[in-house]
């Protein structure tokens, strides 16, 4: 049974250049990627075999790791859509006056993003999410954890696991933050926005 499947990159690995380089976007979705896709595929294949030998330790077991490799799996599939050739710049309208009321305008908002995600301690991620009352906030989350387990959304998330940027900016993920703003697709964080006001923002 193959329920997930590896969505392609919305644009060639080498679009989003100079800021990232091709090399790390083909390993990233080629490899990284395809993994938690392949990963959960196996998960649910094993999780059947347990369910029917009634193996509740390997059942529990199994249900853990398939939440990783979901959760990573649907992380990316926002990220490469998070990221655009034509992206940078800022957002407009509703966005950016929902950063201006909870996030202290653009250059506040970048810099705490910015030192937040170079807080992550090892392999993470740092979003920007939205919750029920519409609110925007900044969180992190440690490996492939995602907003969603805890009844929010995310409009912007940015991978700070070693492999999103090793190969070109190798221990200083700072200089990784503040070049990955040249590739923000602010079009989709509107629409994720807009969704996600309208309640209609499934992941
Ligand atoms: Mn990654």
């Amino acid at each position: 049974m193959t329920k997930y499947a590896l969505p392609d990159l919305p644009y060639d690995y080498g679009a989003l250049e100079p800021h990232i380089s091709a090399k790390i976007m083909q390993l990233h979705h080629d490899k990284h990627h395809k993994t938690y896709v392949d990963g959960a595929n196996q998960t649910l294949d094993a999780l059947t075999d347990a369910r029917e030998k009634n193996d509740f330790a390997r059942i529990a077991a199994l249900e853990h790791q398939l939440a990783f490799h979901v959760s990573g799996h649907v992380l990316h599939s926002i990220f490469w859509k998070n990221m655009s050739p034509n992206g940078g710049g800022k957002p407009s309208g509703e966005v950016l006056a929902a950063i201006d009321r909870d996030l202290g305008g653009m250059e506040k908002f970048q810099t705490d993003f910015n030192a937040a995600g170079a807080r992550v301690f090892g392999s993470g991620w740092v979003f920007v999410t939205v919750g029920s009352s519409g609110r925007l906030a900044i969180e992190t989350r440690p490996n492939q954890d995602n907003p969603i387990m805890d009844g929010k959304r995310m409009l912007l998330g940015n991978d700070v696991w070693e492999h999103a940027y090793y190969l070109r900016y190798q221990n200083r993920r700072a200089d990784y933050l503040k070049v990955w703003w040249n590739t923000v697709n602010w079009k989709v964080v509107g629409e994720r926005y807009a969704a996600a006001r309208a309640g209609v923002l499934e992941i």
